[in-house]
């Protein structure tokens, strides 16, 4: 049987773990483009990343998923459709022990609104509590938005694996809907 390729998008701030939870899923070494992060006071960490993220993971013998991750800093917001353009769904990753997370989360749902509305996005709370898994739930439903919420740690492949698993069920339920 011919495999089925998708592409999935992994968004969120800097710092968010985009470039982490590509390189924990890929099935071989992902590849990337860090360089020395020079933007210390917006997010203290290393490297960042300046064009993209790319990796790969069979999840079953029919489906070889493609991971693409966006540079998280704003200044890099030029290249975001590009790197998005034929992405299936997101993985919206957003990292609650920054101050303002929660509007980190509105600012990107908003950046990709083609993602949000067919219901193909899955926001992955990363160093968050439970007491706030709820919070984002909460400011989702004031937005008219209901989107599958999980604290996922990006260094965690079993917790990675699964929040692909649940994007890409409600991808494939969405595509039974409209079908
Ligand atoms: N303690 C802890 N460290 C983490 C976690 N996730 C990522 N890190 C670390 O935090 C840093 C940020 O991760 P990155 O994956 O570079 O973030 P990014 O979203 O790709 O950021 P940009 O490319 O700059 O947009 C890295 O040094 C990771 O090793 C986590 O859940 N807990
Ligand atoms: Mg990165």
């Amino acid at each position: 049987m011919t495999p089925v390729h998708n592409k999935i998008l992994f968004i969120g701030p800097m710092g968010a773990g985009k470039t982490t939870a590509i390189q924990t899923l890929s099935d071989d070494m992902a590849a990337n483009t860090e360089v020395r992060n020079s933007n210390r006071d917006m997010y203290d960490k290393a490297t960042t990343t300046v064009a993209m993220d790319y990796g790969a993971i069979q999840l079953d013998d029919e489906q070889l998923v493609h991971l693409y991750g966006i540079p998280g800093q704003k200044h890099f917001e030029a290249v975001w459709p590009v790197i998005a353009k034929g992405a299936i769904g997101a993985i919206l990753l957003v990292n609650a022990s920054q101050p303002d997370w929660q509007n980190d989360m509105l600012y990107f749902l908003n950046a990709f609104p083609q993602l949000v509305t067919s219901g193909s996005l899955v926001v992955a709370i990363n160093r968050g509590s439970d007491q706030q898994q709820l919070q984002i739930l909460e400011l989702l439903s004031q937005q008219n938005l209901c989107l599958p919420v999980l604290l996922t740690d990006p260094r965690d492949r079993g917790q990675l694996v699964m929040t692909l698993e649940i994007l890409i069920a409600n991808l494939e339920i969405e595509t039974l809907i409209h079908e």
